[in-house]
């Protein structure tokens, strides 16, 4: 079985090895210039290396069929989050053949065994591949990169499958939960959602889901909670049954993170929406059965260089609340594409030009503005969905990461919202209300110094005068382990630290702390302790007030908890 620390190694292009090893904080460390042991450690790998057909090409070296799959493996485990699917280049360089053959195999072993200053870790020296696996990537290299197959509407349709008719589904709440304080749980390592409830804080039940659930959505309803696997899987959780239960299911690619359905009056819960990471797609389906109805391909042109890329993943998308739409983020290629949902067989999309890699991103608290991150840019692009335009591209320091950010009315400069960032330590506050302070909209009013680099969310509510961040994945576990709170009546005073996962008391393990998430009232917020697999993980939930412990939950079914969706606050667009 593999272990946390394994795990992390290979999400991280492998390099993260050195980054973990304690120290290494620095790009110098990781090897990759530009490229910080934090955001190393957070790349992620595909899944699917099982579904490639071997390729061989002209001029390159022999490679048998066993040595191409253990090549494929290494690859998608350890490179292709940084040098891409395709091997076209992301952070990493292009490594296609036209380019890997001219080199060679002797000048490639000695590149991927040594590394160099310019980019390549140094694969063999560091322990990470034999001297036999270097060899056979060397020679992998130099053909073709295989492309995972393509999912249509064959293969969606073929694991579409509707569990519970909506028919058959009950008309009325059957169990005696307050579904709207439910909180859905990703159990990432153990293919899971736990579902809690928010007021007692028990467990109601653990629901197999897709792989390494990336996030849970509520429907418009409140009724529906949609998860969506790593692997593309997608599972409509029904929250009026007793106990609730998977109703429908579809696997919409082959790698996917996103998953919305639509909020527009008159439209609510009709369509959902998933985006895939490959095939390079997002898919319109219909909101009570997951029935794939449009799939949409988002390879083109990015936005600046004006270049094609192969394959633009999906990653975050909203509903907007202006219109029949969905905004959906397209990473490589740097557009934000409003996805009019009114006329599905004339689809109409409006293109809006933004910066690259378009990530994560949440509203303002008007749920007008779409903040977005385009984590290689360093900046957050403001779209409006009313208007339908991008306002602004606001600069803001390295490597934002501000999952949906968090929105509060600043003494000083009125309302704005936050992102943390993976690549320094610095909290940026930007103006978000162009209409009573036009002269602080859209512009970073305020650079917190925060506890670290390594920081994945922040969070805070309409009720609250706390502003929480976390720092996951800063490599002093004194920072993963803990959180930063800052009073938003009196930021000058700067955050103070709770010790998050010492309250948890699970034991040994990295016990990194993530995602903040708050109950439905705003008076408690919830956080995850992400231990190792085999190790205790935990739910600490604080009083938000006093800032004190509140309760912890335990149980060996909480397997690697990471994201909570609380059902009101995911529904609402509370945050
Ligand atoms: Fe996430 C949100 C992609 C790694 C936990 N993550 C998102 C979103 C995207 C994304 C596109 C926004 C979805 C939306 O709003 O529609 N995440 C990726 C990656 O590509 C990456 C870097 C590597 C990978 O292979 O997945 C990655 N993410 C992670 C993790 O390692 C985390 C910490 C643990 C895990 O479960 O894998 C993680 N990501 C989350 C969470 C959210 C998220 C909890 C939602 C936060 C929220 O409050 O909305």
């Amino acid at each position: 079985m593999r272990t946390f620390r394994s795990r992390l190694i290979s999400v991280a292009c492998g390099i993260a090895a050195i980054a973990m090893s304690g120290a290494a904080t620095a790009a110098e460390k990781t090897g990759h210039p530009g490229t910080i042991g934090e955001d190393l450690r957070y790349r992620g790998a595909p899944t699917m290396h099982q579904d490639l057909k071997m390729v061989t090409s002209p001029g390159a070296p022999d490679i048998t069929q066993d040595e191409f799959d253990q090549a494929t493996k290494i690859y998608f485990e350890r490179c292709a989050g940084c040098h891409g699917v395709l091997r076209k280049g992301a952070t990493g360089k292009p490594l296609t053949p036209d380019i890997t053959q001219q080199r060679g195999t002797e000048f490639l072993k000695v590149l991927i065994n040594m590394g160099t200053p310019a980019g390549m870790p140094n694969w063999g020296t560091s322990g990470q591949l034999t001297e036999q696996q270097i060899d056979i990537m060397a020679r992998f290299l130099q053909h073709e990169p295989p492309a995972p197959p393509e999912w249509g509407m064959k293969e969606m349709k073929e694991t579409w499958k509707v569990v519970v008719p909506v028919d058959k589904r009950p008309t009325k709440k059957m169990n005696k939960y307050n579904i709207e304080n439910i909180f859905a749980v990703t159990l990432r390592d153990s293919g899971e959602v736990a579902l809690i409830d928010g007021d007692t804080k028990k467990i109601i039940s653990i629901i197999p889901t897709g792989y390494a659930v990336h996030i849970s959505r509520a429907s418009n309803s409140g009724r529906y909670v949609f998860t969506i696997g790593r692997d593309a899987k997608i599972d409509m959780i029904d929250l009026f049954m007793d106990p609730p239960q998977v109703v429908s299911t579809i696997k919409i690619g082959l790698e996917a993170r996103s998953v919305e359905t639509s909020k527009y009056k008159g439209y609510e819960d009709k369509i959902a929406i998933a985006g895939a990471y490959w095939p390079p797609q997002y898919v319109l389906m219909d909101g009570a059965t997951l029935e794939p109805k449009k799939i949409v391909s988002t390879r083109g042109v990015t936005v600046d260089t004006q270049e094609y890329h192969p394959e633009p993943r999906v990653a975050a998308i909203v509903a907007s609340h202006e219109h029949p739409e969905f905004i959906v983020n397209v990473k490589e290629t740097g557009y934000v594409l409003l996805v009019n949902y009114s006329n599905i067989d004339a689809l109409s999309v409006t293109t809006l030009e933004a910066a690259r890699f378009l990530h994560d991103g949440g509203w303002d608290s008007t749920h007008r503005y779409f903040m977005s991150a385009a984590n290689q840019s360093d900046k957050i692009a403001v779209i409006d969905s009313k208007e339908r335009k991008t306002t602004a591209l606001v600069p803001v320091s390295k490597i934002p990461h501000p999952g949906r950010g968090a929105n509060f009315v600043d003494p000083k400069f009125g309302p704005v919202w936050v992102t943390s960032a993976l690549g320094n330590e610095n909290v940026s506050v930007i103006g978000t209300d162009p209409v009573k302070h036009p002269e602080h909209a859209w512009k970073v009013v305020r650079e917190m110094k925060g506890p670290g680099g390594g920081s994945l969310f922040v969070k805070t509510h309409p009720k609250s005068k706390n502003l929480w961040v976390d720092t996951t994945l800063n490599p002093d576990a004194k920072l993963s382990q803990s959180i930063a709170v800052y009073d938003t009546t009196n930021l000058d005073a700067g955050f103070v630290s709770l010790p998050i996962a010492e309250w948890a008391d699970v034991g040994e393990g990295p016990k990194r702390v993530v995602q903040p998430e708050y109950n439905m009232a705003g008076d408690e917020v919830w956080f995850s302790v992400w231990n190792g697999k085999e190790q205790k993980s935990a739910i600490v939930v604080v009083d938000d007030k006093t800032r004190t412990l509140k309760t912890v939950i335990k149980d060996p079914r909480l397997i690697t908890p990471t994201g909570k969706f609380n059902m009101y606050n995911t529904r609402k667009d509370i945050y």
